[in-house]
Parts: structure tokens; C-alpha cells; sequence
């Protein structure tokens, strides 16, 4: 059982947020998201989130390439969540590249995934700005 994990805001969940998350369960057999909790998002991220915690888990919760979310509320906790769950690859799109490739010592393995261009969740809330 080889186990991914990953985690993001996935705020207004979009073609770009699963697509992702889609290459990511390909690479192995589980999919694990550590969903950013809106305290999170607002303290550490400094991003509001339109979509509160909840239902961002219930949507995540509908995709079939996710097999499990948990809440993100520390950026410290990967380490931990790592040994936890026995996650054998943690991925994140390569908007963090080189960010996270300390947590190779633990013995996962680091894939940064090429994001999917064009869109992004301010993109969405700014053509909602320009419709209302
Ligand atoms: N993503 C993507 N293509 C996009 C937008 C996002 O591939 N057009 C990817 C991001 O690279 C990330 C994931 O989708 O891997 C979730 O994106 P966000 O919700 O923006 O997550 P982020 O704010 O980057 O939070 O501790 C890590 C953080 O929680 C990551």
C-alpha cells in the first residue's frame, strides 16, 4: 500500500485543484489531503477563504482520487503527518518546488507537479467581482 499525501487551501475547489490531486493518487495507491482549516488559512496564509472548512472536506471528500483528509493547522505538522499516516510520497505542485524537500530525510519521496495554468482560485473571485 503505497501511501501519497498532500495538502492545500483547495478554496473554490477548481480544475486545477484536482487535476492535482488526480496525478497525485496516481502515484500510488492512497491519497491523503491535509485540508488547510480557515484559522490556518487567515493566520499563517494571511487568505480569506469563501468556502468554510466543512464544506471544503465534504467536496474533497467526494473526488475519487481522495482517500482521506485531516486538517492542516500547522505548517510544522508534515513531519509528523508523514510518520503517522506511513505517506511514501508527499506531493505539491511545483509552485513550492524546493520548498518542502527537507521532508526527503524521513524517507518520502518529494514530487513537485507541474501547476495547471490559467486558473487559480483569485482568478475565480475576480471574474465573480466582475459579474456582481
Ligand atoms: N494547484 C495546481 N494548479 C492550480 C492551482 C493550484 O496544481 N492552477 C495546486 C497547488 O500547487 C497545490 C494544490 O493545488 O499543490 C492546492 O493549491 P492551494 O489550495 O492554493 O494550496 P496552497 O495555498 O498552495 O497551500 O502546507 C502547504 C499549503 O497548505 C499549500
Amino acid at each position: 500500500m503505497k501511501t501519497v499525501i498532500t495538502y492545500g487551501t483547495f478554496d473554490l475547489l477548481h480544475y486545477g485543484h484536482v487535476l492535482l490531486l488526480k496525478r497525485a493518487r496516481a502515484l500510488g495507491d492512497r491519497l491523503i489531503v491535509g485540508l488547510s482549516t480557515d484559522e490556518f488559512n487567515e493566520k499563517e496564509k494571511g487568505k480569506h477563504t469563501y468556502i468554510p472548512y466543512e464544506q471544503r472536506k465534504e467536496l474533497l471528500c467526494e473526488l475519487k482520487s481522495v482517500d482521506l483528509v485531516i486538517p492542516e493547522t500547522t505548517w510544522e505538522q508534515k513531519a509528523e503527518d508523514i510518520v503517522k499516516y506511513n505517506a511514501d510520497i508527499f506531493v505539491m505542485g511545483d509552485d513550492w518546488k524546493g520548498k518542502f524537500d527537507f521532508l526527503s530525510e524521513l524517507g518520502v519521496e518529494v514530487v513537485y507537479l507541474p501547476r495547471t495554468p490559467e486558473i487559480s482560485s483569485s482568478t475565480i473571485k475576480a471574474g465573480m467581482g466582475d459579474h456582481n
